[in-house]
């Protein structure tokens, strides 16, 4: 079993890479397109895009690694019985959780707004995970794929940083999966959530995980 060190913050953290899952949290077209859920909330989206790439090598060292890579989906049931009135009421977007936007109903599953990145589309065999909340665990089948595989490692990409990435990482946290978190391959719609989103994690000596960036990952697969 193949176990590799990798350099982070507030220290290097070796792990077994056929207990490690690679998980990529919501990079989808509604958070990173004009058009979709995180423009109508106020965003610039564009702040998200330089994410992109170093996700895109990373998914390619652990593909070829053959690391269990999972992908989630924020977004909600077409009848939206798995919607709170609070999540889909509160604010004022331009547009509602639910109503037609460019790429189809805002974060309704099946719409094509709600489906992932053509840049990191997830290949065949990779769970996909819809989630109706910010964390991965929360009302999905996330929990029960780690341990049907034997993971006890996350390493945790995707958007936003401070939302969706850090209630993933809270709850695995609480179930005792240790996480470590490439800071450039997470974004934010506000660069100083991202900054210190990412400072939260690694404070207290590693509250909530490990911090990390996509280059010293590669070098240690390499
Ligand atoms: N608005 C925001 O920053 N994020 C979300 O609503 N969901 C995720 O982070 N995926």
């Amino acid at each position: 079993m193949q176990t590799i060190e990798i350099d982070a913050e507030p220290e290097a953290i070796t792990i077994e890479l056929a207990k490690t899952a690679i998980v990529i949290i919501d990079m989808q077209r509604d958070f990173l397109e004009p058009g979709g859920f995180g423009e109508s909330l106020g965003n610039d989206v564009a702040l998200l895009s330089a994410a992109i790439e170093p996700c895109k090598a990373l998914l390619r060292a652990a593909r070829q690694k053959g690391l269990l890579i999972i992908h989630t989906r924020e977004g909600h049931l077409p009848d939206m019985s798995d919607a709170h009135k609070a999540k889909v009421e509160r604010g004022d977007p331009s547009v509602r959780i639910g109503e037609m936007g460019p790429m189809g109903r805002i974060l309704i599953r099946g719409e094509p707004g709600q489906d992932i990145i053509p840049a990191l589309y997830p290949q065949a065999g990779e769970p996909v995970i819809d989630k109706p909340g910010k964390g991965a665990f929360y009302a999905t089948e996330f929990e029960a794929i780690l341990q049907a595989n034997g993971i006890a490692d996350l390493i945790v990409c995707g958007v936003t940083t401070e939302v969706c990435v850090h209630t993933t990482i809270r709850e695995a946290n609480d179930r005792g999966y240790r996480c470590l978190v490439p800071g450039d391959c997470c974004g934010s719609y506000n660069p100083e959530f991202h900054e210190i989103g990412l400072r939260m994690i690694k404070a207290q000596g590693g509250i909530f995980g490990w911090v990390t960036d996509s280059q010293r990952i590669l070098a240690a697969l390499a």
